[in-house]
């Protein structure tokens, strides 16, 4: 860690994160109030099948002082995946929360992601290391990373591990591939008897992990503000100039929901929702072609500028591009060897020769660059690594092509000049805001509870969000509940169901209504930087979507 730190990082370090009241009146010790079974969210005889010990679990909800004492606890945490602002206060929760349960306990940091736990790389952290680290953005405190802990082989290695150490209890932080993982490992732990707890807490920038029971993944905040901090810097640049079109690619593999929050708090000109475009099965044509409108348009009435905001996954969504990508994982897991020895040339003649016509038909409609990039190695979760195709660029291609096509025929008069922009680790280890500080520093809390409690299979669970934090509720969400079948790999896996931008909902209902006087009237927001010192209702308040989905 650097030496030197500003004067926010220090001011922040003195900033006491809130807890729910229960947990701050009764620390970590707390009773757990336990409801009915559960069923999964899907799939539910296959699922209960494949997790026989940690199926139909009931949601529990902590509400009063544990009874008797529970004793020194020796845990490990790791952070799995990317980056999301208040990691590392998960920690610090967690770390209390052990601590005020016995002063005895101790909590081990594995390194580097799951790939730390197999190897027995870790860190046992103290006050001096945690007190370091606390109210600020990044995983550099233990690192993180995206190894698939999934196998037989690599559970047997955790469990020894842990046994090494003594440690009867782990927390995973991550997204939902990682906590899938978490809830494959507690079923294994239960069924070899290893006495191991596995609590998961829910995390992700996307925002992609949420159901009726989690209703945030943390990082979400304080991404999306960062986010619309900048779109509304760029929005307001473009309405002084006036000359630049600016495209801006969110982050977000997979959901919208980064993009549909920076537009409900920013009113750009145009917005892309990929499940949207998924719904409509609109084609790629289509979609320049309806920006394209959005420009002349504006062009029309004298102004040549604007926003559009791009969603990462974009590409994803759409029908054609969804087949060549869904071909192309094919072809290139079947092929990886012989793939990766040929020459660049002879990749795209070797793909080209095996797509089926219609899609080496769109494969070879596109840029090179484009092209290229949709050969690159996939995530080690199977994964189209989005986040490195240009999308926005692309974008900009065709609009730009089809303007000129119009200006030909007279349709089009006005000027197209397009920058292009990616918002992504921009804001993935911003410090966090202080609804990112507090939720987390109360999910690490809470998995402390769920882990005294003696849980297993559970997701760290804090909800009432939109209410001050004294009120929110805490308690943990079986792992099996949010599980149901996906085609992985040409194999039906259980997988925690993707929650993907709602179309019914109301945050994408906020957006419909307005999109079309955004598009033309210059209605931007300028929300600024964060604030962490200030009055309530702007240092504390949470997204527009949660708000939107909670009316
Ligand atoms: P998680 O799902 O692991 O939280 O990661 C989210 C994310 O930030 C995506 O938005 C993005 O596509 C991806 O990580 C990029 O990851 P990397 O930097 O490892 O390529």
């Amino acid at each position: 860690m650097s030496k030197s730190i500003s004067p926010l990082q220090s001011a922040r370090a003195a900033y006491k994160p809130k807890l729910p009241k229960v947990l701050a009146e009764h620390g970590s010790a707390v009773n757990a109030s336990v409801g009915d079974p559960t069923e999964s969210v899907g799939d539910q005889a296959e699922v209960k099948e494949l997790f026989p010990n940690t199926y139909g679990l009931p949601v529990v909800n902590f509400d009063a002082p544990a009874q008797g004492k529970i004793g020194a606890l020796k845990v490990g945490v790791i952070l799995s995946g990317g980056q999301a602002p208040g990691g590392h206060n998960v920690i610090a929760g967690l770390y209390d929360g052990l601590n005020k349960i016995d002063s005895g306990s101790e909590l081990f940091g594995f390194l580097g992601g799951p790939s730390g736990l197999i190897d027995n790389e870790y860190v046992k952290f103290d006050d001096e290391l945690i007190g370091r680290f606390r109210n600020t953005g990044g995983f550099d405190i233990i690192g993180s990373g995206r190894t698939k802990l999934e196998t037989e082989e690599q559970f047997d290695k955790v469990i020894e591990n842990c046994k090494t150490l003594g440690i009867t209890a782990l927390v995973v932080i991550g997204g939902d591939d990682s906590n899938t993982n978490a809830c494959m490992l507690a079923e294994y732990c239960l069924k070899k008897e290893s006495g191991i707890q596995v609590i998961g807490c829910p995390k992700t920038i996307d925002g992609d992990l949420k159901n009726e029971w989690i209703e945030a993944s943390f990082g979400f905040d304080t991404a999306t503000k960062v986010y619309s901090e900048l779109i509304g810097n760029i929005q307001r640049d473009a309405n002084s100039a006036k000359k630049y079109w600016h495209f801006i690619k969110l982050m977000g593999r997979s959901a919208s929901h980064i993009a549909l929050e920076c537009a409900l708090k920013t009113h750009p000109n145009v917005t892309i929702i990929s499940e949207e475009v998924a719904e409509k099965k609109k084609t790629l044509r289509e979609i320049v072609t309806e920006i394209a409108t959005i420009v002349k348009k504006r062009a029309d009435a004298g102004k040549n500028f604007g926003i559009a905001l791009i969603p990462e996954g974009l590409i994803e969504f759409v029908p054609e591009m969804k087949k060549l990508i869904s071909e192309l994982n094919d072809l290139l897991a079947e092929n990886a060897t012989y793939f990766d020895s040929l020459l660049d040339d002879d990749k795209f003649q070797f793909v080209n020769s095996k797509l089926g016509a219609d899609t080496s038909h769109v494969f070879s409609s596109l840029p090179q660059s484009i092209q290229y990039q949709l050969l690159a190695d996939r995530d080690p979760h199977g994964n189209v690594q989005v986040s490195r195709i240009e999308t926005e660029k692309l974008l900009i291609d065709m609009v730009s092509d089809l303007l000129r096509e119009w200006k030909v025929k007279g349709n089009f008069s006005g000027k197209f000049n397009a920058l292009n922009h990616f918002f992504g680790y921009e804001g993935r280890c911003a410090a966090p805001s202080n609804f990112d500080a507090d939720y987390c520093y109360s999910l690490g809390y809470t998995a402390s509870a769920l882990i005294g409690a003696g849980k297993t299979g559970y997701l760290s669970s804090v909800r009432n969000l939109t209410e001050p934090a004294d009120q929110w509720i805490a308690g943990g969400i079986p792992l099996t509940m949010m599980m149901n079948l996906e085609r992985r790999h040409g194999k039906d896996k259980p997988v925690i169901k993707k929650a993907l931008v709602e179309l019914h909902g109301k945050p994408f209902h906020e957006y419909a209504y307005n999109r079309e006087a955004w598009a033309l009237e210059d209605d931007y927001i300028y929300p600024g930087p964060i604030q962490y010192f200030g009055p309530s209702e702007v240092c504390d308040i949470t997204t527009d979507t949660i708000q939107l989905e909670k009316k």
